[in-house]
Formats: C-alpha cells, sequence, structure tokens
C-alpha cells in the first residue's frame, strides 16, 4: 500500500493531493493514508503536507553522487578528490588499490553498499544500500609505524565532533573504535596501514556509520548491540552534510596534530567522552581475556586497566566490552 500511495505521488509529482483522494482511490481510511505518509517522510521522501490542500511530493531520498558531494565539501584536503560507488566489495579495498597507485592524501571513497565490509580481524560489517556512510580515506601521515594507532583515536575524536555537531545528541567513544549512542555502536572504525621499519606509506582509515537503519535493518545478532542515528533521533538523515562535517573535523583534528605533534588534546577530547574510563571493564586480547576497571588512557592512546590483582595493565589493542546494567555489553 506504502508503494501505491508512493507511486501517486511521483506521478502527479509538484501537485497536490489531497487525503480524501487518495484514500477513495485506494479504497483505505484517511488515517491509513496519513500513517504511509509518515512513514515515507522517515525514509527521506520530501513530502509536504498542508491542511486544505493534501500532500506533494517534492524530493525524492538522497543519494550519494560525486558532484554534490564535491560540491558541499568545505575542506582544503580532506575528501576533496572522491570516487562514488554504487556497490563494492569493501571500500577500504578500493582505498588500499588507489592508495599504491599514488593517490594525494584526502581522496575518499564512498559507496552506497559493501558487499563484504568489514571490521578489525576480518568480522563482517553489514552495509545495507542508501542506509549508512561507507567509506575510506587516504592519509599519508608523516609519523613512524608504532604512532599509527594514534590516527584511529584522532579520527574516533573528529568523527564524534561531527556527529555531535550534526545531531546535537551525547555521542561517546568506546575504546579503540567504536562511536557509540546509548551504550550501542553507532559507527565502527577499521584503520589500515602500509609501512615499513621506519615510515608509514599510506594509512586507510575505513569508517561505517548507521545513519538512516531502522531496527528491522539490523540482523538479528547485532540488533541489541547496534543502533543508528535515525533510531536516536527518530529522523530521517541526509548523509551528504554529514560526510562533509566529518572530513572538516577530520582535516582539523589530523593537520593540527602533524603540525604541533601534540597528542595530548587529542586524548583529553577522549577522556571527555570515553565510555569505557572508570567502568568495569571485559578485556578480550588476541591471547589473554580479563577484567578489571578501565582507569585512564596511556600517552600514545594505550587503556590502563587496574586488575582485580591491583596490577595495572596496559592495553594496546583488542576488545573491550563495558559492565552495564545487563552485564558486559
Ligand atoms: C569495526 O570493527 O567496528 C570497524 C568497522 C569499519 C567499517 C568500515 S565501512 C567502510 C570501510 N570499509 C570496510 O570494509 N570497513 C570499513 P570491529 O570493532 O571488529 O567490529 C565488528 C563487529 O561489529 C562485528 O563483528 C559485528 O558484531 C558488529 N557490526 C557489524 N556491522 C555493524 C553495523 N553496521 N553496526 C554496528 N555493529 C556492527
Amino acid at each position: 500500500m506504502r508503494d501505491k500511495i508512493l507511486k501517486l505521488l511521483v506521478d502527479n509529482r509538484n501537485e497536490f493531493l489531497s487525503g480524501e483522494t487518495i484514500s477513495t482511490f485506494l479504497g483505505i481510511t484517511r488515517s491509513a493514508v496519513w500513517k504511509h505518509i509518515k512513514s515515507l517522510q522517515l525514509d527521506g521522501f520530501g513530502i509536504e503536507s498542508r491542511p486544505g490542500l493534501g500532500y506533494r511530493l517534492i524530493d525524492l531520498p538522497e543519494e550519494l553522487d560525486q558532484v554534490t558531494l564535491t560540491e558541499i565539501m568545505k575542506t582544503q584536503l580532506m575528501g576533496k578528490s572522491i570516487e562514488v560507488h554504487q556497490a563494492i566489495d569493501s571500500t577500504n579495498n578500493r582505498a588500499r588499490e588507489l592508495a599504491l597507485e599514488g593517490a594525494d592524501e584526502g581522496t575518499l571513497i564512498v559507496a552506497e553498499t559493501q558487499l563484504e565490509g568489514r571490521g578489525r580481524l576480518g568480522r563482517n560489517w553489514i552495509s545495507p544500500r542508501g542506509k549508512g556512510i561507507w567509506m575510506s580515506l587516504i592519509l599519508r601521515p608523516n609519523l613512524p609505524p608504532d604512532q599509527a594507532p594514534r590516527i584511529t583515536t584522532m579520527a574516533a575524536v573528529a568523527i564524534r565532533n561531527a556527529l555531535s555537531r550534526a545531531t546535537g545528541l551525547n555521542i561517546g567513544i568506546k575504546w579503540p573504535n567504536d562511536i557509540i549512542i546509548d551504550d550501542k555502536k553507532v559507527c565502527g572504525i577499521l584503520t589500515e596501514m602500509h609501512a615499513d621499519i621506519d615510515s608509514i606509506h599510506y594509512v586507510v582509515l575505513g569508517i561505517g556509520i548507521n545513519v538512516n537503519m531502522t531496527q528491522g535493518d539490523f540482523p538479528a545478532e547485532i540488533s541489541s548491540t547496534a543502533t543508528s542515528l535515525r533510531i536516536a533521533l527518530n529522523r530521517y538523515l541526509d548523509r551528504r552534510q554529514i560526510i562533509a562535517l566529518i572530513m572538516e573535523e577530520i582535516e582539523e583534528t589530523y593537520l593540527n596534530y602533524l603540525e604541533n605533534r601534540d597528542f595530548k588534546p587529542i586524548l583529553d577530547q577522549c577522556r571527555q567522552h570515553s565510555v569505557t574510563l572508570n567502568r568495569h571493564v571485559k578485556v578480550i586480547g588476541r591471547d589473554t581475556t580479563f577484567e578489571g576497571f578501565a582507569v585512564d588512557f596511556d600517552e600514545d592512546g594505550s587503556l590502563l586497566v587496574k586488575k582485580n590483582d591491583g596490577n595495572i595493565a596496559k592495553v594496546m589493542s583488542g576488545d573491550v566490552s563495558v559492565r552495564g546494567e545487563k552485564g558486559y555489553v
């Protein structure tokens, strides 16, 4: 029925159709028409509704395209060169390919859907078509390879700030690579690099953000741990504006860091917005699992966890769950 209403609106684009006309034509009640219109609006269809006149379609849901994205970008470097794909295996793979061919720093790859989107350690990253931001940014930081994890921290801070500006929501950072709303994951970051012993050749910064997904878009295995901006805000969001904001924030934070070589301001922001610090945590590393209390970050960005025996463990990578009301999440 929703599709039938949409077809009517599309066929009469830019003209008002009264609720009564639609309801008589389709044999449903006016309140049913209104309910479907509401749900179309939530999916990004720009439908104007005017008392006495009815409904009128003005805009279709936004699609990502290279021309519009380039136009709205306010940056000098990040996202100045953009490649948009309808479907791709993983934007990180394409970014790696381009980086190896010598693509400039700041080159951005965006896709409407990923067929083999991935997380860390080869895990799967769900990337349904048109519902999120699945993108990878090529960076060429002049840093020693052992400082590459700082890029993830820098990105987490920048993305958090951009999402907070875009939505006004209370958004947290879960060490080391998750952005969180209400203890649920809204964004994951995957940093991959190519380096030799002394220098980084390139870093691919992969960013996955659930923007317009509804609860039903999440498969069962993540439906209790994942959320989207739309679920949190109860409205549809324009992904293009969010991409532009993220490029702005990354540009500022990254260039500032490389210029001043001062990681402290980034760490301080991470502390301020951390949902990991001052909580009981379970650390699942490559070879060990233990519980403890997250006390602080070390100056290189590792997590310091006070174990139950009183010793402090320095955690450089791994998965960390925080203890909430319903156990560890
Ligand atoms: C991450 O890994 O969180 C990094 C995700 C990076 C995705 C971006 S999208 C653009 C670029 N191209 C790629 O191929 N990847 C990057 P990790 O911390 O290992 O978390 C992975 C886990 O998160 C999975 O095992 C699931 O449990 C969960 N997950 C999968 N898809 C999700 C989604 N859309 N939202 C929330 N959680 C998800």
